[in-house]
């Protein structure tokens, strides 16, 4: 068997953190390296390599990846949807040029995977509400959602013309307990968490009708591995895979949260971020990746309510 050196930059950040715990798990923790513009988060201190790098700075990335032998890569610094529409041309810059220079590095050194997430913000306002398809029309009408749809273009280009083998997923809202989310429209269904622990009330930057695709951190977690490690001819597509969970509302999540703490309550005061979300779809059919390596999801809302509350 190949031995693989993984390279995970943004190893820091809120998906982060546990794939490259969990990516230590299987490779060994001295084979996986963890790299960040910010300091190494306290969850991934003691267990293997880190190593602070700007992504952005190309020189030295490819230098790293020759000094420590890389042969896979793991892309996850971005700038999310909420803080994007804050700086758009700053998102635009990170989201595009990190993904260049992976991919022409990839090239270079033919490594052997590189992994790039995308998300259902790739879809606009103009796709359909439910059930939306892995191939529809797809308008995003964030920076962060442009951003993403040009790197899934940028990907299956890559994959096309110099055989780079590049997977990708879309992912819905992710929730998790680890570490901390990095500026998303979705961050509501976090937070709603900690501030129901810590003062029994939450004021909803969503309104309460609000249906996004979510999902939980574990699942996708296993999706992300579950596809690295697939057969690469079982990989029909190059852009990037639809994924789906689960879909609540604030309201729905709200009733669950009451089951564990019968004084919670909500409030809601929409803010900049419902057009995002409204623009976004409700929920995601991910027919193909069911069908090309099997996915399916452990997680549905009650199960994964019941279970952050268990961590936190
Ligand atoms: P995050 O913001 O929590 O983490 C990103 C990490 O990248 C941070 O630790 C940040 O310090 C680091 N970073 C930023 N600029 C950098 C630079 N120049 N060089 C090196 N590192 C830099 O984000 P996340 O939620 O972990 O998301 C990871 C990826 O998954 C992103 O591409 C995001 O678009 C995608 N995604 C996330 C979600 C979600 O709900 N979390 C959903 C869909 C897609
Ligand atoms: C965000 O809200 O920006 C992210 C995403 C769905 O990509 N969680």
């Amino acid at each position: 068997m190949v031995k693989e050196r993984i390279l995970v930059i943004g190893a820091s950040g809120q998906i982060g953190v546990e794939l490259t715990l969990a990516l230590r798990k299987m490779y060994g923790n001295a084979n996986v390296i963890a790299s960040d513009l910010r300091e190494e988060n306290d969850l991934l201190k003691g267990t293997g390599p880190y190593v602070s790098m700007d992504v952005m700075n190309k020189k030295m990335l490819h230098l790293q990846v020759i000094r420590q032998g890389v042969t896979q890569i793991y892309l996850l610094a971005a700038i999310l949807s909420a803080t994007g529409e804050k700086n758009p041309h700053l998102a635009w810059s990170l989201n595009m040029q990190s993904l260049l220079n992976v991919l022409d590095i990839a090239k270079e050194e033919h490594l052997h995977k590189v992994y790039w997430p995308s998300s259902i913000a790739v879809f606009g306002p103009t796709s359909p509400k439910q059930d939306c398809p892995q191939q529809t029309i797809i308008e995003p009408t964030t920076v962060y959602g442009i951003s993403k749809y040009a790197g899934e273009f940028w990907c299956n280009y890559y994959h096309q013309r110099y055989g780079i083998d590049v997977r990708s997923l879309r992912y819905p809202g992710l929730i998790s307990y680890k570490s901390a989310p990095g500026g998303g429209t979705t961050d509501y269904a976090i937070e709603i968490f900690h501030t129901a622990l810590e003062e029994k009330k939450y004021e909803c930057f969503l309104r309460e009708d609000t249906y996004l695709p979510m999902m939980y951190m574990p699942d996708a977690i296993r999706a992300t591995i579950e596809l690295m490690e697939a057969d690469a001819s079982n990989i029909t597509v190059r852009t990037s895979y639809n994924l789906s969970g689960m879909s609540f509302s604030p309201k729905e999540i709200a009733a669950e949260i009451k089951k564990h703490i019968p004084d919670f309550s909500i409030s809601y005061k929409p803010d900049y971020r419902q057009p995002i979300a409204d623009s976004w779809p409700q929920s995601i059919n991910d027919m193909v990746a069911r069908k090309d390596w099997g996915w399916k999801e452990d997680f549905a809302l009650d199960r994964m309510v019941e279970d952050m509350f268990k961590n936190l």
